[in-house]
């Protein structure tokens, strides 16, 4: 391999020395040294589930390595809590507001500015495998693309159909990240060795259906996981919104931890509906998820009938399901991220290619009682990013910085000489790549959440909207439709239990980052909120189960 990957960059130059004029020989040459770059992103990744990051309660040894090798991102936010939102940021770096892409039902405007198109005009070769989830498939931002496709491009675990940049709808048997690994180094093993790379490869894992490759589906049965902390979250310092929302693990349903029928219910009741994530298996591959979880099912129903799943008791058992699944399916993940390693290795890759992990956004996993994401506490606010680059990055750096989702494309741009477009809001990551923190890097950064209700229409989840903002010890939140606010201090009260927004010792803190998230609304230019409502999609039969709110404003101005 290396061999021929030497005769085609030789041939290469020796082609344009004897046909081009001089300008192009160099062009040839400086693309030829620019860093290769390998974008992994998984979906709804919590960092308590990553090795490197702090108080991890499993082992991710391929993650991990390239943590080791790399640097690992300990405040790196997103801008806006939800998949289509942040997955539209890291192409565009851009807030929601600039790119448009305000909720999951927002639709991309392909036409817009993104990085990986300039990349390509820029001399890389460019691709895009497994899932995109933005409403709406890319056109021209990739030279190739093969996407994830059906179920509202979330796509399945098992059997996924991907349609493609030739317009091809391909439904492939097997699993999913095994698969997208297979399609990403198949792609790598016939590119244009004369010229860079650009590829994403994007995984569903761990997102919800969490159904585990067979291989895995017996991890941790013997172990219990501890338990967040906050579990058992009374939300008694905060506003009334954060006790009502629809993503609590003590309200989940069967559904919600893969609970379904046992061999023998399906055997007695032949008419009833499968669900989608059993549906799209083949014989063997159901076969194999009964033998497993038919237990499990069986032992769910019994503590159900017995009345043994109510209260605490009730979240202790779904808890373990739940996080269990999460884990597993993270398993094939990190194993498939170690195969698309070993092929770096093996054809000496490694050396030149920037390789970076992430994910859309974080996810509270257990934490305050939810499994979800969309909130700006922290859990869902921080995402996790690693990154391995050999030559420019030590290995074992801890990076503190505020960082950010708007921070990919204007990192990546500088990456391969291409000037930062004004537009652009993010800002390269480059100066804290040491990490040291340079005297003028950012001091704060801004949230923004947009799919949720207002006083008019509940939201998805039945979570109000909210922005705010958060620096290296504080974080306000305002829920403006309401008029009210939060406000935390991070050094004592790192768990966001303690909404200390009305304590007086707070005042002048308070009314500092007020300033500061006018200030930012102002620099991100984020319009009034009337114009930033998106579609609300209706969210099946939970609205029934809204309680009426009553809500006192806290907003003395
Ligand atoms: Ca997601």
């Amino acid at each position: 391999m290396k061999m021929t990957l030497k005769l085609r960059l030789t041939d290469a130059l020796l082609i344009a020395l004897l046909l081009s004029p001089l300008g192009a020989v160099h062009a040839a040459e400086t693309n030829a040294t620019k860093p290769n770059i390998l974008f992994i992103l998984s979906d709804d990744h919590a960092l308590r589930t990553i090795g490197a990051y702090p108080d991890s309660i499993i082992k991710t040894p391929s993650i991990d390595r390239l943590a080791h090798e790399g640097a690992i991102f300990n405040n790196w936010f997103v801008g806006n809590s939800i998949c289509c939102p942040c997955r539209a940021t890291l192409l565009t770096g851009k807030h929601s507001c600039a790119n448009g892409v305000l909720g999951n039902s927002s639709t991309w405007n392909t036409k817009q500015w993104s990085y990986p198109r300039e990349l390509g005009k820029a001399g890389y070769q460019t691709a895009l495998i497994g899932k995109w989830h933005i409403k709406g498939n890319p056109t021209d931002e990739f030279q190739h693309w093969e996407i994830l496709n059906g179920l509202g491009g979330q796509g399945s675990y098992y059997n996924p159909t991907f349609v493609s940049s030739d317009g091809s709808s391909q439904k492939v048997e097997g699993y999913e990240t095994d698969i997208i690994t297979d399609k990403a180094v198949d792609w790598l093993k016939h590119r244009d060795t004369a010229k860079p790379f650009l590829l994403c490869a994007q995984f569903k894992s761990p997102h919800t259906p969490r159904t585990p490759p067979a291989r895995h589906m017996k991890d941790y049965e013997d172990v219990t996981f501890p338990e967040p902390p906050t579990l058992f979250d009374d939300y008694s310092t905060r506003q009334p919104f954060v006790a009502d929302v629809w993503m609590k693990l003590s309200g989940m349903t069967g559904d919600g931890i893969g609970v379904a029928p046992t061999t023998e219910e399906f055997a007695a009741h032949p008419q009833q509906r499968m669900p989608e994530f059993l549906a799209v298996m083949n014989s063997a591959q159901r076969a194999a998820w009964h033998e497993v979880y038919d237990p499990r099912n069986r032992e769910y129903q019994e503590l159900k009938a017995a009345g043994k799943l109510n209260g605490k008791d009730g979240v202790h058992y779904i808890y373990q399901r739940f996080i269990k699944d999460y884990v597993r399916t993270i398993a094939g993940l990190d194993e498939d991220i170690g195969r698309i390693l070993a092929y770096l290795d093996e054809t000496g890759l490694s050396s030149n290619t920037i390789v970076i992990y992430s994910s859309d956004q974080g996810f509270f996993t257990g934490e305050h009682g939810w499994a979800e994401k969309r909130w700006m506490y922290e859990e869902s606010f921080k995402a996790p990013l690693i990154m391995r680059w050999p030559g420019t990055i030590k290995p074992g750096t801890r990076i503190d910085a505020l960082t950010q989702n708007i921070d990919l494309a204007p990192t990546l741009l500088t990456v391969a000489g291409i000037p930062v477009p004004k537009e652009v809001q993010g800002l390269p990551l480059q100066p804290v790549l040491g990490g040291n923190i340079p005297a003028d890097w950012r001091k704060d950064v801004l949230y923004t959440y947009y799919d949720g209700g207002t006083p008019a229409a509940r939201g998805e989840y039945n979570m109000p909207r909210h922005m705010g903002v958060r620096d290296d010890r504080y974080k306000l939140i305002s829920f403006y439709d309401y008029k009210v606010w939060e406000f935390y201090d991070l050094q004592k009260d790192l768990r966001e239990l303690n909404n200390v927004y009305d304590k007086p010792e707070y005042a002048k803190e308070v009314a500092r980052l007020k300033e500061r998230l006018n200030a930012l609304k102002e620099q991100y230019q984020v319009p009034a909120p009337p114009q930033l409502v998106p579609k609300i999609r209706k969210n099946g039969g939970q609205n029934q189960k809204a309680k009426e709110r009553i809500i006192t404003s806290n907003d003395s101005e």
